[in-house]
């Protein structure tokens, strides 16, 4: 049930608040910043299994680098028993590995947080699903060899900042998910080479787990004892151990690094505002959630959050993937709010009412929804 609280808008969180459209890498996508570059994909492109590679959001921290292929390297140093330098060749030499795994930025959602917080404001579109190849980073790890007391992996790109004031964009994540068999350096994303908006030649896969942790045009990495000291990780994209009121600050002591994504689904179509005539409406979507779970069902309401009815989940039921669903509605005329909710293998489900309010704005999975006019 909705609220006594319920905002039509927040959940609906089709308010553009800056920049505007624009016709990038050949399709659509809502221009949130041109430098850097963040490109956020309209949710009506939502509808395939796989996201083009032109079609895929960007979130960039600094100017996008160009790499040349040959001359790159991959160093990896630190806490290993030998530094290692690789080139592109050396890895391809590697064994091949591949998934398909959701991407999605942490802040993914962040302008339907009320109050609102400061950071891209993006609605909906900050996530893609990819068919990812590469490298396992376990395999590159142990031709390193690990050093006693090694616990966290650095990730560094090329990509550094325009001014000297801005802290470099770098990750760390803890050695367990480095050393998981489907973390991967990836050199391919759909079958293509990856994309230089997307980390040519080299970028992290960290399946199930916040975009941020998948470093682009990575070319070095470092085994440490502890975690990244950098700004990136000791005070942004960080959550709070126990959320608390909307509004109220939380000191940076009682964060922790994000990691699992949470359950979530998008109403791709119909689209908001569509007008449609009375009959059957196909009303489909996406879903996905983090970490290994999977999705266990997705359901729909056409009256506004009151009753919900399941719907048909379609492709391969396996983790890190994103999962469309489809259900038919014989659409009375008038306005009807179309929304949908999922649930996971974990049995955690989208809030109903608004998620964890943080600073950071980190983490929305509220309700998607669309207004639909029926009509002759
Ligand atoms: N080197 C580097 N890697 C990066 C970033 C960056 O700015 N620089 N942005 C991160 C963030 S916050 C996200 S959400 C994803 C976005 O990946 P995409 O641009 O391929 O969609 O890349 C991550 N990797
Ligand atoms: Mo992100």
């Amino acid at each position: 049930m909705m609220g006594p609280k319920f905002d039509r808008r927040r959940f609906l969180g089709l308010t553009l608040a800056a920049g505007g459209l624009a016709n990038t890498k050949g399709a659509d996508f809502y221009l949130h910043s041109s430098r850097p570059l963040d490109l956020e994909t309209p949710v009506e492109a939502f509808r395939t299994d796989l996201t083009p590679n032109e079609a895929f959001f960007v979130r960039s921290h600094h100017d996008e680098p160009t790499v040349d292929a040959r001359a790159w390297r991959l160093r990896v140093e630190g806490l290993v028993g030998h530094k290692l330098s690789l080139s592109l060749a050396d890895l391809k030499k590697l064994p091949r590995h591949e998934l398909t795994a959701v991407l999605q930025c942490a802040g993914n959602g962040r302008g339907a947080f009320r109050p609102g917080v400061p950071g891209v404001a993006w609605q909906v579109g900050g996530v893609g699903n990819a068919r990812w190849a590469g490298v396992r980073l376990a395999d590159v790890l142990a031709r390193a060899g690990l050093k006693p007391g090694a616990a966290h992996v650095g990730l560094h790109g090329v990509d550094a900042p325009v001014l000297p004031t801005t802290p470099k964009f770098a990750r760390s994540i803890p050695l367990p998910k480095a050393l998981h068999p489907d973390t991967l350096l990836a050199y391919e994303m759909n079958g293509a080479p990856l994309p230089r908006l997307h980390g040519f030649p080299l970028r992290v896969v960290v399946p199930g787990w916040v975009g941020d942790d998948w470093i682009k045009w990575l070319e070095r990495i470092e085994v440490r004892a502890d975690e990244d000291p950098g700004f990136f990780v000791q005070k942004g994209y960080r959550y709070p151990v126990h959320p608390g009121p909307p509004g109220e600050p939380v000191p940076v002591e009682a964060t922790a690094p994000m990691t699992e994504l949470v359950v979530k689904s998008l109403i791709a179509a119909p689209a908001h505002h569509q007008r449609l005539k009375p009959g059957p409406i196909t009303v489909e979507g996406v879903a996905w959630t983090g970490g290994d779970a999977r999705i266990a069902q997705v359901e729909i309401s056409v009256d506004g959050n009151v009753s919900w009815r399941p719907a048909e989940l379609l492709g391969e039921d396996r983790p890190y993937g994103w999962r469309r669903f489809r259900a038919v509605w014989s659409a009375p005329a008038g306005h009807h709010v179309v929304s949908a909710r999922a649930t996971d293998t974990r049995g955690a489900a989208q809030p109903l009412q608004d998620p964890p309010w943080n600073p950071g704005g980190y983490l929305w999975n509220g309700i998607h929804g669309v207004v639909v006019e029926v009509g002759p």
